[in-house]
């Protein structure tokens, strides 16, 4: 692995790999981005971000210190089945440390890539506004808009925060038994005690689309959806995830650069140290 210098870091810590707990794969990966591009940006701007933040997080009164290891991005090759084996095999040494693994991203087909190392009873839970349910996008089976359809194969699915899909993905999404949380029912009980359900006692991988936000907080993404989620809800919901289960490994993705306005790579970076801070109280 590429190990970056202090000054490329998260949180600009120096950290002993030996030492570490979490270890920080920047995933660079835009190969079938649709609509808006530069996701390939994202790791490195959120990276950049989070030196702008403390390791003190005060809803959640934990300290992130000396744990995350930051490598160097990968090298992502242009052909996505080639680029998803290079995510795979890289998560795979991860774990093969006894470490976990964290992503940031690049479009969300890294999240397929990560699920190819993890074992068939870990439980997927994706925050997005779509589903990514397509059967394939012009032509390609891997790509942004299937991964949940893809992980879903291998491994149970939930689906969080969803408010765009097709009819078609609907009954596709009923047909294969997929958990799905649609924004506007996302904190009602009944929706909540579906997931609980499903991940009560599991081991359980996190992937937060950054799209799955309101615009309003979140505009740097490829695909913005009106009306998602507020950060606040957003922490409610990882929280009851965290303390329900066991976490095995978590990614944020599709992060798109705006320049100037860098309020989504903030968040991205937040939530990172906020997931972590959870995971270790
Ligand atoms: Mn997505």
């Amino acid at each position: 692995m590429l190990l970056y210098e202090g000054k490329d870091s998260f949180l600009e810590e120096v950290v002993d790999f030996k030492k570490s707990k979490y270890v920080l794969l920047p995933v660079p990966m835009e190969i079938s981005t649709t609509y808006l591009k530069g996701t390939k940006f994202g790791p490195r701007s959120a990276i950049e971000a989070s030196r702008s933040l403390e390791n003190y997080d005060s809803e959640l009164g934990a300290e992130v210190r000396d744990v995350i290891f930051t490598v160097g991005e990968l090298e992502i090759p242009p052909d996505a089945e080639k680029a998803v084996k290079v995510i795979k095999e890289t998560v795979s040494d991860v774990l093969r440390e006894e470490k976990f693994p964290i992503m940031l991203g690049g479009e969300h087909t890294i999240t397929y890539g990560a699920s190819l190392a993890f074992d068939e009873d870990v439980v997927f839970v994706i925050f997005d506004a779509h589903a990514d349910f397509k059967k394939d996008v012009l032509g390609s089976q891997i790509n942004h808009a299937s991964d949940s359809r893809l992980i879903s194969k291998r491994n149970k699915v939930a689906i969080l925060g969803v408010r765009s899909l097709s009819k078609e993905d609907k009954k596709e999404l009923e047909k294969n038994g997929i958990v799905v949380l649609y924004i506007d029912d996302i904190e009602e009980k009944s929706a909540l005690s579906r997931l609980h359900t499903l991940i009560k006692n599991k081991k359980v991988y996190i992937s937060i689309d950054m799209d799955v936000f309101d615009p309003s907080i979140a505009p740097g993404v490829g695909t913005p959806q009106p009306g998602g989620l507020s950060y606040q809800s957003a922490l409610k919901l990882l929280k009851a995830i965290v303390t329900t289960s066991k976490l095995v490994g978590f990614d944020i993705n599709e992060i798109r650069p705006l320049g100037d306005n860098n309020i989504t790579e903030i968040l991205a970076a937040k939530l990172l140290i906020d997931i972590v801070a959870l995971n270790e109280k």
